[in-house]
């Protein structure tokens, strides 16, 4: 048989664990896509198929295409009035307290066209894919209506087709309280379980639901409620948890089985057992806790040796982490968060794939999975979280297609 690309001269960090060593390595490699999956991946001459189009790696390393696990990409506006106000000394709590934060941001959604939510969404999607990123989950959460949340699914969903990359929906109808049921946190609540979350998951538009489960967003009871709603519907789940306060958000996501527990500064450790219990992933999204200037760090020490997987994100907002740049949270996870390299290599491949429950497919080199590849000019994998725009992607696939090169 010939396959459509072989990548010749390459060192291979597969990410999968099967491969002892860091990074799974493999050494003086090729790697053989066919209909964009990867076929067959090997050593020196050994099985090597012919291809159709052979490109020389010189070299350089492939990886799994990047996945950005968490993502608010789609809002109207801006919120550097609000950095101001924060470098003065007034905090996010604060802030959003008095009307400002996510409830600004709502209404400069709610009041922008599709056009410039798609414009403005496109721009910060093609910063992400020049870094290598192959996957992108994109929140809702900045309409909090049913009419607003949809299209904001619907936009998210025009990304996907209009780019070479993979677009992971998520409904975070349950992010505020929209200013219709001011002060009624119970009622917004009612009107996502029983109108929101089924109308997306009748209409394909969301793989999973999200809540912010926090002092400025929802209690445990009402995420709860939101989770429950969510299950019937086959939704997959995850929650912004631990992010200001300890509310035990992360243990009630890992109770239904959850994707994800994304933030978890405040997760105690004696808490973590539950994530490793549920198989849910730690996501770790150091440029919020930059931006907001946090001390307090997420027990990583704890989730590793509980062994539970840990993903990396950007959590690309214009509130809390105004950064267009999975690269950077790689960087930022190592210096704030004490992750290695490896971890923050494997936290936005093989780990990130896990958090959007596309671990059979996505974030690891290996026969059958998607060919989402990225070849990087670099002598070893930790130079990808140790600077962060010294080296852009050489050829990005994505499902086998030759992206740039
Ligand atoms: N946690 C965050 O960091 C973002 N949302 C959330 O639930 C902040 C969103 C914003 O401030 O606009
Ligand atoms: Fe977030």
């Amino acid at each position: 048989m010939i396959v459509d690309i072989r990548l010749d001269n390459v060192s291979l960090a597969t990410m999968d664990q099967n491969h002892s060593g860091p990074y799974g390595a493999v050494h003086h490699a090729w790697l053989a896509i066919h209909d964009g999956k990867i076929h067959s991946l090997g050593i020196g001459e050994d099985q090597k198929p012919s291809a159709e189009s052979v490109v020389d790696g010189a070299g350089a390393w492939l990886t799994p295409g990047l996945i950005d696990c968490h993502t608010h990409l789609l809002w109207g506006g801006n919120r550097a009035q609000e950095f101001e106000w924060r470098l003065q000394g007034r905090s996010y709590v604060d802030i959003s307290k008095a009307g400002g934060g996510i409830a600004s941001t709502v209404k400069a959604t709610r009041e922008a066209n599709d056009d410039s939510l798609l414009k403005a969404g496109q721009k910060r999607l093609q910063a992400l894919m020049d870094e290598g990123v192959t996957t992108v989950e994109v929140k809702s959460g900045y309409g909090l209506s049913l009419e607003h949340e949809l299209r904001l699914l619907r936009l998210a969903q025009q990304l996907d087709l209009n780019n070479p990359v993979s677009i992971s929906k998520t409904l975070l109808a349950a992010h505020a309280i929209p200013p219709e049921f001011k002060n009624n946190a119970d009622a917004h609540i009612d009107e996502v379980c029983k109108t929101i979350i089924p109308a997306a998951a009748q209409q394909g538009l969301a793989e999973c639901v999200d809540v912010f489960c926090e002092g400025v967003g929802f209690t445990p009871d009402q995420c709860r409620r939101v989770f429950e709603a969510a299950q019937q519907h086959d939704l997959g789940i995850k929650g912004h948890v631990e992010q200001l306060s300890d509310l035990k958000g992360a243990k009630l996501v890992a109770e239904f089985g959850g994707w994800s527990a994304d933030h978890i500064e405040y997760l105690k450790a004696e808490d973590v057992g539950y994530l490793a219990e549920s198989n849910t992933v730690a996501v770790l999204l150091p440029g919020a806790f930059y931006c907001l200037q946090e001390s307090q760090c997420p027990p990583v020490e704890a989730l590793r040796s509980h062994q539970v997987a840990m993903a990396v994100g950007s959590d690309l907002n214009p509130g809390t982490s105004p950064l267009a740049s999975l690269r950077l949270a790689m960087n930022q996870a190592c210096i704030l968060f004490g992750l290695t390299p490896e971890e923050s290599l494997a936290g936005v491949t093989r780990n990130a794939a896990q958090a959007l429950s596309l671990q059979a497919c996505k974030g690891q080199l290996k026969p059958g999975y998607d060919a989402d590849i990225v070849l990087w000019d670099i002598s070893h994998p930790s130079e990808l979280s140790y600077g962060f725009n010294l080296v852009s992607p050489s050829v990005i696939i994505q499902a086998g297609k030759v992206v740039t090169s």
